[in-house]
């Protein structure tokens, strides 16, 4: 196989940005890094013009990110309103049904009535600036609609991804105390039915949800049977009444745009919260140059906006620009292994952007369903979410793009707020597996244990030396959370989570995440998660989650269950117990394997050694490492003796 893939002819004349343009620019962002964001913040409509550009401490004691602080501005505005003048009539946003016979074009000009409709509504519930709104949605417009009515009118979402469980919801409607929920009767995925309302429901049911929770939102999408309580609002009823123009609000570029729930290596999910100005930059600024955008480009990215993917790149970034974006309600296999492709077709898609578990569950089911379209209209494909194998790197390459389109593997993370190490289309030579060089701004620095810089080639600790206008600005509600879980491993740094390797070019090849948090098909999970659920059902005394590597979703989860005294291992407390994980968490914590555990290795002082728990689930238990700190040798012999995978 190749290794080496030189930029391509026709992006050396027809591109953004070339790689002497790539160089320089990256030299004067770290050069004078001020300066460099200062003048490309103007890419922003501002009400009022910034003067301070960046206002940074990583100091336990002053730990603060401020850009562009005295800055105002709206997102909504940005996205929306300052392309009418030129695109009111080009398409904002194309939907594609999960019914592949329903797709529908939004217009600029439809998108401002509609944001605006939907915005006037939210303030005819009660809502005002700095009010919370938790979003539980399926991929249809309304969902794009209603994160940009919260920009419009100042309100802050969180967009809870539709595939969590009540009990997950409700646990994030509570961290953020929100005054309302927006959801639809139903989602459909793969001519699969979702009970969103029904999940809301349940829910608000939850002990102390109803302390915040004023009202729950309804989009109608079909006839559909629900339940209804005093607190429930039709929105078709509610929004009939309103203006469809809404005065966007005046904001300060630092004032919370969204918060969005993520796992991390120890307790429950923490909320990150991103803000106006620096966000909108850096997703835009990011879009553009990454994905090397052209004038009357469609661009697809296939990501839920339940996830960070689904907020910087289907929403904010490619609205912010102006572009066309493609919102998938669907899945990939349905109503066949080509749907993908289909869309391409369908929609003359110039842009792609999945994960890399859908390539390799689609490259299961061979060439034929890619071949039997024509895809000529790609020109850009992306990668995100994980780290893409060689041999799914190829088949994208080769098969779905025919080696005419360059893939941009685009590592990045929901506390960056946009990409952060990824190829540019016309700079950019690809390794298949590298995520290759730092976009502007950004500077990257690898770290030993001990927290010493390694130079040249190498490999350790991913850390971010300095900030960057998207970066998160802290977990809601929680600061010192914020400190501990990104700051004070290594001092003065941004710390990522993730190893990483630094080649003879100084291109950067991801390894995978350096703490608990799992990534079963580019979704993070937190293994205490898992645990926490896992330990919650009355018969389960305790429990250790540790990720093996799947050949799908890249990797799976292997649950050691150690019972309660007395109760006894069977088949249906097996299935009870993949169920339980599925209705504390939701399905995308489905654990993979469960292997019944009379004992866990610990350590003398009582630490589960999950490095053991990890090598017998990736069945490597000849070579365990180091075992002298076990304080029951016998206990490992018996979880080798019955791994499930053998
Ligand atoms: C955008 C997103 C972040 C974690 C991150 C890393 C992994 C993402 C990657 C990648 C290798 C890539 N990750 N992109 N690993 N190559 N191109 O996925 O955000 O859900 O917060 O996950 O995903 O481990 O730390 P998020």
């Amino acid at each position: 196989m190749k290794t080496r893939y030189p930029v391509h002819p026709e992006f050396a004349t027809h591109t953004l940005c070339d790689n002497d343009k790539y160089l320089s620019m990256y030299q004067q962002s770290i050069e004078n890094n001020e300066a460099f964001w200062g003048l490309h913040g103007k890419r922003l409509d501002w009400i009022k013009p910034y003067i301070q550009i960046k206002d940074v401490s990583f100091d336990q004691q002053d730990l603060h990110i401020k850009w562009f602080a005295d800055g105002q501005l709206n997102v909504s505005y940005n996205c929306i309103d300052r392309h009418l003048p030129t695109k009111a009539d080009q398409t904002a946003i194309i939907w594609e049904g999960d019914n592949p016979a329903e797709s529908k074009n939004i217009s600029y000009a439809e998108l401002h009535q509609e944001v605006g409709r939907f915005a006037n509504t939210l303030k005819k519930l009660g809502v005002i600036k700095g009010d919370r709104v938790t979003l539980y949605m399926p991929m249809i417009p309304e969902a794009a609609y209603a994160m940009l009515a919260c920009a419009r009118i100042g309100a802050i979402h969180s967009v809870v991804f539709g595939g969590f469980s009540p009990e997950a919801l409700g646990d994030r409607i509570i961290n953020c105390k929100s005054k309302l929920v927006i959801t639809a009767d139903r989602g459909v995925r793969g001519a699969k039915s979702i009970g969103l309302k029904a999940n809301v429901d349940k829910a608000t049911k939850k002990a102390g949800v109803k302390d915040y929770l004023e009202s729950v939102l309804v989009i109608k999408t079909a006839d559909h049977e629900v339940d209804w309580y005093d607190h429930d609002h039709w929105y078709h009823e509610v929004s009939q009444s309103v203006d469809t123009f809404c005065e966007p609000a005046i904001m300060n570029a630092e004032d919370p745009l969204f918060i969005l729930y993520t796992s991390g290596s120890t307790g429950q999910p923490k909320g990150v919260l991103h803000t106006s100005g620096g966000y909108l930059l850096y997703a835009s600024m990011t879009h553009e140059y990454v994905f090397d955008i052209q004038p009357g480009d469609v661009y697809w990215c296939t990501a839920d906006v339940g996830w960070i993917t689904g907020h910087s790149y289907v929403v904010y970034g490619p609205l912010a620009n102006g572009g066309t974006t493609l919102m998938f309600e669907g899945v990939p296999n349905y109503p066949d292994h080509s749907r993908f492709w289909q869309i391409c077709d369908k929609h003359q898609v110039n842009i792609c952007y999945t994960a890399p578990t859908a390539i390799r569950a689609l490259m299961k089911e061979g060439d034929e369903p890619v071949k039997s379209t024509s895809r000529k209209s790609l020109r850009v494909l992306g990668s995100v979410g994980e780290p893409i194998n060689p041999e799914a790197w190829k088949w994208y390459y080769e098969v779905v793009g025919e080696a005419r389109s360059p893939i941009v593997d685009t590592w990045w993370q929901t506390e960056t707020g946009g990409i952060m190490i990824s190829p540019l289309p016309g700079a950019t030579a690809l390794k298949p597996g590298s995520a290759t060089r730092p976009f502007f701004g950004i500077k990257p620095a690898l770290l030993d244990n001990e927290g010493n810089e390694l130079n040249g080639v190498a490999s350790g600790n991913l850390v971010i030396t300095d900030s960057w206008p998207g970066q998160m600005r802290t977990v809601y509600g929680d600061h010192a959370r914020f400190y501990t879980t990104y700051f004070a491993a290594f001092k003065n740094v941004y710390t990522t989570g993730d190893g990483a390797k630094r080649d003879e070019d100084g291109y950067y090849w991801i390894t995978g995440r350096t703490d608990d948090v799992l990534n079963v098909s580019g979704h993070r999970m937190g293994t205490a998660e898992v645990e926490s659920a896992l330990v919650a059902h009355p018969a389960v005394a305790e429990a250790a989650v540790v990720g093996y590597p799947h050949d799908i979703k890249g990797q799976g989860i292997y649950a050691y269950v150690t019972l309660v005294n007395g109760m006894a291992e069977s088949e249906t407390l097996l299935s009870e117990l993949v169920n339980w994980v599925r209705s504390e968490i939701g399905p995308i914590a489905t654990p993979d394997k469960i292997q019944w555990a009379p004992g866990l290795p610990k350590t003398r002082s009582g630490k589960i050694m999950r490095r053991i728990l990890r090598k017998i689930a990736a069945n490597e238990h000849k070579n365990l490492g180091d075992t002298s700190t076990l304080a029951e040798p016998e206990v490992v012999v018996n979880l080798i003796n019955n791994r499930l995978n053998k």
